[in-house]
C-alpha cells in the first residue's frame, strides 16, 4: 500500500463543494484515510485572485505515483477545471505532496511537490493530518510550519471539513 498526500485548493464557484466533490471522486477510487479542517489562504504567486479555500487529504492506494497522477486529473477534468493562467484561479487543483517517502523527478512528476515547503497553504493542512505517518519529510514539513508566521501569510481556520 502507498502512502500519498495531497494538496487540494479551490478559489471559483462553490468553493466548499468544490472541495466536497473532489474528495468524493477520490473515495471512489482510493481509500481516503484523513482530510484536514478546511482554511481560507490569501492567494499565493498570482496574487490579483479571490482567496483559496485549502485541504490536505492522506489516501492509501495500491496505485503508482504516475496513476495517482492521471486520477488527480482526471478528478480536475471532471469538476470541469479550465487551463489558462499559471499559478492562476481554478475551480480544483489537486497536488501530489508526498508519495511514501520516495523522490520522484521525471518530466511530469516532482515529488515531494517542489513549492510545498514554501507555502503555508500546504504545510498548515498538511502538519494537521501528519500524525498518521512519519517520514523525514513531514519532520520537514513540521520545522517549516514552526516558522511561519500564519497571521502573516494570511492563513485562517475556516471550519470542519464535512
Ligand atoms: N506536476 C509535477 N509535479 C506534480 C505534483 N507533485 N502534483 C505537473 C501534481 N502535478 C505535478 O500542473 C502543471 C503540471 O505540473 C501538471 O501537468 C503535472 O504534470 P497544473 O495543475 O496543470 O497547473 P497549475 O496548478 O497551475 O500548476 P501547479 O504547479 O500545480 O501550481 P501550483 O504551484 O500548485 O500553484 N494560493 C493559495 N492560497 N492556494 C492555492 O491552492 N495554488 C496555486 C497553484 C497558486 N496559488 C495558490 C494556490
Ligand atoms: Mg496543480
Amino acid at each position: 500500500m502507498n502512502d500519498v498526500f495531497l494538496s487540494i485548493g479551490t478559489n471559483i464557484g462553490e468553493r466548499e463543494a468544490n472541495l466536497q466533490q473532489a474528495v468524493q471522486l477520490l473515495q471512489a477510487q482510493v481509500e481516503v484515510v484523513k482530510v484536514s479542517s478546511i482554511y481560507e489562504t490569501a492567494p499565493v504567486g498570482y496574487t490579483d485572485q479571490p482567496s483559496f479555500l485549502n485541504i490536505a487529504v492522506h489516501v492509501r492506494t495500491t496505485r503508482s505515483a504516475t496513476e495517482m497522477l492521471a486520477l488527480c486529473q482526471a478528478i480536475e477534468n471532471e469538476l470541469g477545471r479550465v487551463r489558462d493562467i499559471r499559478w492562476g484561479p481554478r475551480i480544483i487543483d489537486l497536488d501530489i505532496l508526498l508519495f511514501n517517502q520516495e523522490i520522484i523527478a521525471t518530466e511530469h512528476l516532482l515529488v515531494p511537490h517542489p513549492r510545498m515547503y514554501e507555502r503555508a497553504f500546504v504545510v498548515v493542512p498538511l502538519v494537521e493530518i501528519s500524525e498518521s505517518f512519519e517520514s523525514e519529510q513531514m519532520a520537514l514539513a513540521r520545522d517549516t510550519l514552526d516558522k511561519l508566521d500564519l497571521q502573516q501569510e494570511g492563513i485562517i481556520l475556516w471550519g470542519k471539513f464535512e
